[in-house]
Formats: structure tokens, sequence, C-alpha cells
């Protein structure tokens, strides 16, 4: 017995003195990497999300050990992120906003730009034509955690995104449109909004299956009348969306259907009348405070 204390208490040692020689490892700054943590521990936790303000020290031994075998797998450091503050329009290099026609829409810079309290704003017109604003990464990304704090517009009859769609396989030069076209998405049908609901509608589509897999989400929330941080998990084996830490949906990768592309990532604001319900009767505004993707650690793939 006594062999077995001294055991214990040598891992005990060992453990601790990892715990502390680690410091925040697992921890971004703001903490919100814990929240990621609950996720895949199953600990959807949202109040101890929300309520985090002391990010950097509620770390434990479980914590660290659940960091070193893959249970809490993504980069602590974000490998892009994008606030979209001060004069973002003129200076901000990691996006191309479209300056063209997307689904029926016609997009422009001008309907998406930030406001003076930091926010990007994409803005749908009321009536026709439908006039919208969409932009999209220029680099691409493959598996990882992305999350943003997002409000929808209160309008009824637009529809707000955030989704990735392999459009280019940007190693190839002589076509700019030959991605897989895999494409995981978020989007907000803003007539679904009502008092203290809502839906919210996560798909999966990839060439020739449309719609493969499709998961509307009742909310006991109306999602445009706070920000929320909305986002998924691009894993190797399964896609999860999640709010405010808490895992909404999970579509497990199949025989037919998995990311196997590096994507882009999208944000878009449009219209049309069937499915969306529209055109909007009033301006409506998408508002965009931050964005963030963290990859997956390479040797959790
Ligand atoms: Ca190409
Ligand atoms: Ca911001």
């Amino acid at each position: 017995m006594i062999h077995w204390r001294l055991h214990l208490l040598f891992i005990w040692t060992v453990t601790c003195f990892f715990c502390v020689a680690c410091g925040n490892d697992g921890t971004s700054e703001d903490g919100k990497t814990d929240s990621a943590n609950d996720i895949i521990t199953g600990k959807s936790d949202t109040a101890t999300v929300n309520s985090d303000s002391d990010p950097g020290n509620e770390d434990s031994a479980s914590d660290t050990a659940a960091t070193n075998d893959c249970a809490s797998p993504f980069e602590s450091t974000a490998a892009l992120e994008d606030t979209f503050d001060g004069g973002w329009s003129t200076t901000q290099t990691l996006w191309r906003r479209a300056s063209w026609t997307q689904n029926g829409t016609a997009m422009s810079p001008d309907r998406c730009i930030e406001n003076s309290e930091g926010l990007l704003e994409q803005t749908v017109l009321e009536g026709t034509p439908f006039q919208g604003g969409s932009m999209q990464s220029r680099d691409e990304y493959h598996y990882g955690r992305w999350v943003a704090r997002l409000k929808p517009s209160s309008v009824p009859g637009v529809l707000n995104s955030m989704f990735t769609m392999d459009w280019d396989d940007m190693t190839t030069t002589d076509d700019d449109g030959d991605g897989t076209h895999e494409e995981i998405d978020i989007e907000f049908l803003t007539y679904t909004f009502g008092a203290n609901s809502g839906s919210v509608h996560f798909a999966v589509h990839k060439p020739p299956h449309s719609n493969y897999f499709v998961n509307d989400v009742e909310l006991n929330f109306n999602p445009s009348d706070d920000f929320h941080e909305w986002g998924f998990d691009v894993l190797p084996d399964k896609i999860q969306w999640h709010v405010d830490g808490a895992v909404l949906a999970q579509f497990a990768f199949d025989a037919t259907v998995s990311i196997t592309g590096q994507y882009e990532m999208f944000f878009n604001s449009w219209t049309k009348e069937s499915w969306i319900n529209g055109p909007p009767r009033n301006d409506a505004i998408y508002q965009i405070d931050w964005v963030r993707y963290f990859p997956l650690k390479a040797a959790c793939r």
C-alpha cells in the first residue's frame, strides 16, 4: 500500500508541475477556446462560457491532459482573425468583396462595409431589384474551428449566412472554379424569427448531392435580438455546429460525402421570393463583430 501511495503522490506532483509549466495552454486570450473544449468533451456549459471573466486561471490538470490527447484538438492561437475595426474596408487584405450577382442578388462592396462601431454590416436593400452584400476569403482553409460573433437582421425576407465552399482548387491556375464545391452552411432565414424564437439552417452539399445533410434547428431565442457566437468545427470525421459553445447539430462523414478539399470562407446576404420569402420591405442589416479560425492541431488529424 505504501508503494501505491507514493506512486500516486508522484503522479500528482508531476501532473501539477506540468499544469503550471503549461500555463494557459488550450486557452485563447479571451478564453473562448475553452468553450471549444467543452463542446468536444460534451460539456456544453454555455453559462460558464459566457461568464468567464478570468479565462487564464481556471485550467486544471484534467484540461491539460485533454490538451495532450486531442480531446482539445484546436490550436489556441487563431490563424485567421478579423475584427472589422479601424477603417477595415480600406486596409483589409483577407477578403474579396463581391461586385457581381450571386443567386440572383446583385452584390456591391458598398453593401459589405464596416460601421463606426467596428461591426461589418451586410445590407439587403428593400424591394426590387434584389441587392445585397457578400465577401469571401482570399485564402483557403481545412480542418479547424470557425467562430464568429453574429447578429442577423430582424427584417423578414433575407438570408444571412456564414459558410464554406471549396470553390477553387488554388493549386491549379488554369481554372479558378475547379474545387470540389463541397459546402458547409449556417444560414439564417430571417422570416423564421419571432418573439424568443427562430430557426437556423445547417446544411452540407457536395455535387451532385445538393442538401445531402440538412437540419433546421428550432431555437428558444431570436437570433436577431443579440449577438451570439456561431460556428462550426470541421474535423476529419465530422462537422459540428455550435452557438455560444453548445453543440446544435452534427454531420458524420460517410462513404458518399466528406470534406476533403481546402475551402474558402464566405459571409453573404441576399434574397429571393421562394424559400427566403423576400424581398424585404425595409433595408435588412446583418452585423458581424469578428470571425476567428483555429486550425486543428497537426497531431490530431
Ligand atoms: Ca484552380
Ligand atoms: Ca468588431
